[in-house]
């Protein structure tokens, strides 16, 4: 295990106490990475040794951020990475952060199946001299357990949900009628889910004529989207909204109401996603999801410089929110939404804004 950590005494954590929502920095100053992907930097020829404990390959926007992570860990960066794929196991994923302790890498990077039961292990990670990072999903343990994190605001990004579907109503004369929503939610206590369903019902909470007729766990998967999907199809008359908290679950949902002749998108159900992949902008423009609220996957080349900066003995912010993230509709009827009095711009898929999207 490299003792660069130590050797530069007391690593001072700013503990940045702000919540970014989409399209926005509150501090940007405050940004941790400043150059995303380092040079390669090798000390002594000694490759920087990473175990990184992955939730899984449920989604485009997890693969995404696996092959960010892949890039960024790499030799040629000057890192040796030791990569599992948790397949979406919460007890596989504790059991390859022990397994990298028992290894003594230098550094953990986690990205949390769920939120829940992490204390131990990262208590015996710290306790055998191992930074340990957090990157996206978030867990429940002492602040000083974990050197920083770098995600989503995923309150914001459910609040924002509730922003533009309150608008785009309104928009259609229809603000006051009475409003049934679904909700295919992501994996159950997972802070991806709690967040975006915590922010979009401060929406539902707040409309007496909105109706959330059900919420579900979808796994973030398409097919955990379709069978969801099926089940509504088949317990509601009547389904205005479906909330689908990720693209994945998305595309199962349009599967499930194609199969039974009903439209969706631009011409019946209203469509709502989260991620804003490629395809899931794809199907942005072609007006089969209404709106998309965007959560960038690459975290990665953030954790490497915060690595980097610990090795120069450097400060390291406990870093809350990384990048600004954005809001895509297929309409251009809203011009921008308003949320924790923030604005941000609604951003109308065109060739254009699809063919500048990296992931
Ligand atoms: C969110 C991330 C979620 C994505 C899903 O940051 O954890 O997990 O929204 C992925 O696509 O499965």
């Amino acid at each position: 295990m490299r003792s660069g950590f130590f050797k530069t005494g007391v690593i001072l954590l700013l503990i940045s106490t702000m919540f970014t929502g989409c399209g926005r920095h509150d501090n940007p100053e405050e940004t941790v990475a400043e150059s995303a992907t380092p040079e390669a930097d090798v000390h002594n020829n000694e490759l920087i040794k990473v175990g990184f404990a992955q939730v899984g390959h449920e989604s485009d926007w997890r693969i995404a951020a696996t092959e960010s992570a892949m890039e960024t860990f790499s030799e040629k960066n000057g890192f040796d990475l030791l990569y599992v794929d948790a397949n979406n196991d919460p007890d596989m994923q504790m059991g390859a952060v022990r397994s990298f302790i028992e290894q003594k890498v230098d550094y953990i990077v986690i990205d949390p199946i769920v939120t829940k039961g992490w204390n131990s292990i990262m208590k015996e990670a710290k306790k055998a001299g191992i930074p340990v990072f957090i990157i996206d999903r978030m867990i429940d343990c002492d602040e000083d357990l974990y050197v920083a994190w770098f995600g989503s605001d995923f309150v914001a990004e459910g609040e924002a949900a509730g922003a533009w579907l309150e608008a785009y109503l309104n928009d259609k004369g229809r603000g006051n009628d009475n409003i049934d929503i679904a909700v295919i939610a992501g994996t159950e206590g997972s802070s991806a889910q709690i967040g975006r369903s915590k922010g979009f019902d401060r929406y539902i909470d707040s409309k007496p004529n909105w109706n959330k007729l059900d919420e579900t766990d979808g796994e973030f998967t398409k097919n955990g989207g379709r069978r969801v999907m099926d089940e509504y199809i088949k317990k509601y008359d009547n389904i205005d909204v479906v909330v689908c908290q990720n693209d994945n679950e998305a595309w199962g949902a349009m599967e499930a109401l194609k199969s039974v002749g009903k439209k969706y998108g631009e011409e019946g159900t209203v469509i709502i996603s989260f991620d804003a992949v490629y395809d899931g902008l794809s199907d942005v423009l072609e007006g089969n999801i209404n709106a998309d609220f965007e959560c960038n996957p690459l975290s990665a080349p953030y954790v490497a410089d915060a690595i980097r900066k610990l090795d120069r003995g450097e400060q390291v912010t406990k870093k809350i929110n990384y990048i600004d993230e954005a809001c895509f509709q297929h309409e251009d009827n809203i011009k921008s939404i308003v949320v924790n009095g923030h604005t941000m711009d609604m951003i109308t898929v065109t060739w254009d804004v699809l063919l500048e999207r990296a992931y």
